[in-house]
């Protein structure tokens, strides 16, 4: 197989949300110098790369991901010094770090916008500008210069006062969309990237990477949740730009590339990361986080498992290497989406322990969300004053104007909340749970007495130290980094697959049900000697494998190898 051991096919990632992660200064706000005080844990955790959610100067609309200056520290995270100290300090414990880049958009408060307002300004052609519709504006989306919508469920055509036109944002309005057409733009973007590439960073998560080029401003012809999306998703100019970025910058480095894309069919994934022409070196998708979810991913259906073994497949065999992950700040928890969350509770230890299991059988490099490897679940929230996240609340007063009951408006938002991945990382059992010890930003999960790392940190066999086996158990082994992956069966909520090496193949059983589920149904009878089981604590023996595997229970996960 091409291209092994590199370092970022070998080590495992985490993602940190800075604002939520360890406040260190008792603002409730999770800083940069709380992250350094933290480093240990992770060195301890095995991990060997650090994605940083957004820290740059940002007023704050979208938690960050609206940026006003892509080379300053945000005071509220610290300044540029800790920046310098965390990459010193991680360096220290051979652990490197990944920025987020977030450049489809900038805030409105850039110094590029701001001077784009004016119609005679050299910025005017960073952004996206469009006189009203036959020229008069006013009337409210007939004026608007097409008929797109945004992500956040709102207009996607800002009207600006100062100069009589309006100007394009795919996602909050406090986000205008930079101008792709203009080169001025890409060397800009370049600047950044080399900037902090000299600093010592090594790499870069691309926010929405595949639909930073808009080819045309026409109407979207086809309807749906979002019109428009022909002009703008995975286009040749888009594919053009990161291969430009990456000859002209990043080959120049010892970096990597993960792309956050939206709506990537295989085909368009497969030309985004192609090792040949040297765009992107893993991707995002989301299909295997919406086998339960319908066209948008706030309505719920009923979760299958064999449907959710058919998209791992179809990735993990579709694609040279994966980005495999099941958390990050966009969504639910996942012990509360495809496991259980009744805390205390065996089927939530086993569920994420089960899922754990998922992740890091799969082949590709492992990103793990910030409390993910305590089993941390969705909020309790009871309000929707409790809810900060924007996206929330323009779901909320959409679904109003379709008329959609109360009730059933804040069943689907719960679950879907970007918040409830959000809330504050459990430490401990203290008051704040050990982030902070002021008023934390967002509310910290009622459980925290119960699930917290403190306590998982004394306990073998916790589920902190599930991750901590899984990650060492994936570094020693050649085969679960990259043999191939195989579908064995799935039926009755149990998932079966094989990766396979040489002559050595490991067997994966995973129950995704309340119910015991028996295997008789699998085409192929697992073989091997057993090394984990969820049900108990990570155990290598070689039991008699026939009643192991005839049956298991609820949640239970069995992982054999031969
Ligand atoms: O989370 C989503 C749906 O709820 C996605 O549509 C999400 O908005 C999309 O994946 C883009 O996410 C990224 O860019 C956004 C930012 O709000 C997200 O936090 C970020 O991950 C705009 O920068
Ligand atoms: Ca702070």
């Amino acid at each position: 197989m091409q291209n092994t051991n590199l370092w970022w096919k070998e080590r495992v990632v985490y993602q940190i949300y800075p604002r939520s992660f360890q406040d260190s200064n008792g603002d409730g706000i999770g800083d940069i110098p709380g992250i350094i005080s933290r480093l240990d844990e992770l060195a301890a955790l095995g991990i060997g790369i650090i994605w940083l959610s957004p820290v740059y100067r940002s007023p704050d609309a979208d938690n960050g991901y609206d940026i006003s200056d892509y080379r300053s520290i945000d005071p509220r995270f610290g300044t540029m010094d800790d920046m310098d100290a965390l990459i010193a300090e991680a360096r220290k414990r051979d652990i490197k770090i990944i920025m987020d880049l977030v450049i489809n958009h900038t805030s409105d408060e850039h110094e590029w916008f701001q001077k784009s307002r004016d119609k005679n300004s050299p910025y005017r052609d960073y952004y996206i500008w469009q006189p009203p519709k036959g020229g008069v504006h006013g009337q409210g989306r007939k004026s608007q210069p097409n008929n797109w919508t945004s992500f956040f469920m709102e207009d996607v055509w800002e009207f600006d006062e100062q100069s009589g036109e309006y100007y394009l944002h795919l996602f909050h309005k406090k986000q205008p969309d930079l101008n792709y057409k203009n080169p001025k733009v890409i060397e800009e973007i370049k600047g950044i990237l080399r900037f902090w590439l000299d600093k010592g960073i090594a790499g870069f998560r691309c926010d929405v990477i595949n639909i930073i080029y808009k080819t045309s401003l026409a109407d979207g012809k086809q309807r749906g949740i979002l019109p428009g999306m022909e002009w703008y998703k995975s286009q040749e100019g888009n594919h053009a730009i990161l291969q430009e970025l990456r000859r002209d910058v990043l080959d120049k480095y010892d970096c990597f590339t993960v792309g956050e894309t939206v709506m990537v069919d295989l085909d368009e994934a497969k030309a985004l990361c192609d090792t040949g022409r040297k765009e992107l070196d893993m991707l995002f998708y989301f299909e295997h986080l919406e086998v339960d979810r319908r066209i948008s991913r706030f309505i719920p259906k009923k979760f299958k498992a064999e449907k959710l073994l058919a998209v791992f497949t179809k990735w993990q065999q579709g694609l040279e290497w994966n980005a495999v992950y099941l958390e990050n700040h966009d969504q639910p928890r996942i012990v509360s989406h495809y496991g259980v969350d009744e805390v205390p509770g065996i089927l939530w230890f086993r569920s994420a322990t089960l899922l754990a299991i998922l992740e890091f059988t799969l082949r590709g490099t492992p990103f793990i969300y910030q409390g993910q490897e305590i089993g941390m679940t969705n909020f309790d929230f009871t309000s929707l004053d409790q809810v900060k996240d924007v996206e929330s609340h323009n779901l909320n007063r959409l679904m109003k104007r379709y008329h959609i009951p109360a009730f059933l408006r804040w069943k689907w938002l719960k679950a879907s909340s970007r918040d409830n991945a959000r809330t504050p990382v459990q430490w401990s059992a203290e008051d704040g749970a050990g982030f902070t010890t002021g008023t934390p930003w967002l509310g910290i999960n009622r459980n925290y007495k119960r699930i917290n790392y403190a306590s998982q940190k004394k306990c073998r066999g916790s589920i902190l130290d599930y991750y901590k086996k899984l990650i060492a158990l994936r570094a020693g082994s050649e085969t679960l980094k990259y043999g191939e992956f195989k579908p064995i069966g799935s039926k009755g909520g149990i998932i079966a697959y094989e990766r396979t090496l040489g002559d050595e193949t490991w067997t994966v059983l995973l129950n995704f049900s309340r119910k015991p589920a028996g295997t008789a149904f699998l085409e192929k009878t697992a073989t091997g000697s057993l090394l984990i089981r969820s049900s108990s604590t990570i155990a290598f023996s070689n039991a008699d494998r026939k009643e192991l595997t005839e049956t298991l229970l609820p949640y239970e996960a069995l992982v054999l190898k031969e």
